[in-house]
């Protein structure tokens, strides 16, 4: 029989372990400035273009560790010379990720992209996504991730169900492009911009069209595309046990999709996804961990290190989880203890373990008073001034 304090030293090493080599990618957008409709409320430093989001991400990865990547939405980050974006991104500690098409920003669109009704306009946006996967091949990128805004405002104002069809279509001819180590992304959510029907408005339907193409794609899954009380975790497992979970947007909704920082709004909620994606063997490569947030009103690259830090904590309290006490009090049908066990890892104070994990990988254990220190937003903000400042959106 194995010595109990063995096992938990092996337990402890493998936690330890997961945590210093998660990853988790985070937005470009994120660094810009964003808002609602009503006001964008600038900040001082913010980047003035895409050159700049990179340098502001690698400060985030340099005080974590653990964000080496950084996603590009197309044509938000546009550049003349993507290889050498990559290249700036390498040579600042971190690489290019996950390419995000946007095709939701052009008059063209305004009844859809790739489900319009017009052929020409689907043509459009197809041409998009294969624009798309040219940067993915430029920057060495594996994920391209598709979130549509398409959808309908009234019922009768288009055919919904030829719709999928139109989605259909599109997507297998830009999956036919796709080479052979690339992958596609179906982003689901619920609603918005489309109020009445959203051509991908749920877990179900990318399954079902991811399925369809084939072993390339995959579903996404953004926290806060659901409606509320949605057992996320649930469609986690159930995605992970199809071999179909790709990706994560993670994020905080109160209300909608409104893209707080992960873990803010209801960090028992990420703990219990984190948990059934340890559960599930979701914690690889193979699943991209990233973030999908605007920082409206808080200072924006404190903010990301904060969300990366509620993602970790997530996962350290996941990795807590006494599975072989949970299976017991499952399997004799004890529902307290089996709630308890759950509940004694999320109620771990989980803050000094990482610190020890940031001090293993030679980092100070509090990012946020690391990058403080810096002066890197003193210097931004003195640096930074003139030109048009790249925002969500721009
Ligand atoms: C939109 O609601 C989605 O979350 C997408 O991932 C989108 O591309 C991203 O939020 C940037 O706007
Ligand atoms: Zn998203
Ligand atoms: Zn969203």
């Amino acid at each position: 029989m194995t010595d109990p304090s063995t096992a938990h030293a092996a337990v402890q090493t493998a936690v330890r372990t997961a945590l210093s080599t998660q990853r988790i990618e985070t937005p470009s957008w994120g660094y810009g400035n964003s808002g609602t409709r009503f006001k964008v409320f600038a900040q001082p430093g913010v980047p003035r273009d895409p050159w700049e989001k990179l340098a502001d991400a690698a400060k985030v990865h340099e005080f974590t560790g653990v964000a080496p990547s950084v996603a590009l939405h197309i044509p938000w980050d546009t550049v003349d010379d993507y290889a050498a974006l990559a290249k700036y991104a390498e040579e600042h500690g971190i690489a290019l990720g996950t390419v995000n098409a946007n095709v939701f920003q052009d008059d063209a669109f305004m009844l859809g992209s790739v489900t319009h009704p017009e052929a020409a306009v689907r043509r459009k946006a197809v041409d998009h996504l294969f624009a798309c996967v040219d940067v993915m091949d430029a920057i060495g990128s594996r994920d391209l991730k598709l979130w549509f805004s398409d959808g309908t405002n009234y019922p009768g104002q288009d055919d919904i169900r030829e719709r999928q069809d139109r989605l259909a279509e599109a997507l297998s001819t830009v999956y036919d492009r796709l080479g052979r180590d690339q992958r596609l992304l179906l982003e689901y959510k619920l609603f918005e911009p489309a109020f009445y029907s959203t051509d991908v408005p749920d877990w179900g339907t990318a399954y079902a069209h991811c399925l369809k193409l084939g072993d390339k794609a995959q579903v996404v899954v953004d926290t806060g595309h659901h409606a509320p009380g949605t057992n996320i975790e649930f469609i986690v497992a159930t995605l992970l046990r199809e071999g179909k979970l790709g990706a994560f947007d993670f994020n905080s909704r109160f209300y909608a999709d409104d893209d707080l920082m992960a873990g803010a709004a209801d960090p028992f909620q990420l703990f219990r996804i984190m948990y059934e994606v340890v559960r599930g063997g979701g914690l690889t490569p193979d699943i991209a961990f990233m973030l999908d947030q605007c920082h409206n009103i808080e200072a924006k690259i404190p903010a990301i290190i904060r969300s990366v830090m509620n993602v970790q904590e997530a996962t350290a309290k996941a990795l807590l989880v006494d599975r072989d006490a949970l299976a017991a009090a499952q399997r004799s049908g004890d529902v307290l203890d089996a709630n308890a066990v759950l509940m004694d890892a999320y109620n771990t104070d989980v803050r000094p373990l990482l610190a020890e994990v940031r001090e293993g990988m030679g980092l100070a254990p509090d990012p946020i008073a690391a990058y403080r220190r810096s002066g890197w937003q003193e210097h931004i903000a003195a640096a930074r001034v003139g030109g048009t400042q790249a925002g969500w959106g721009a």
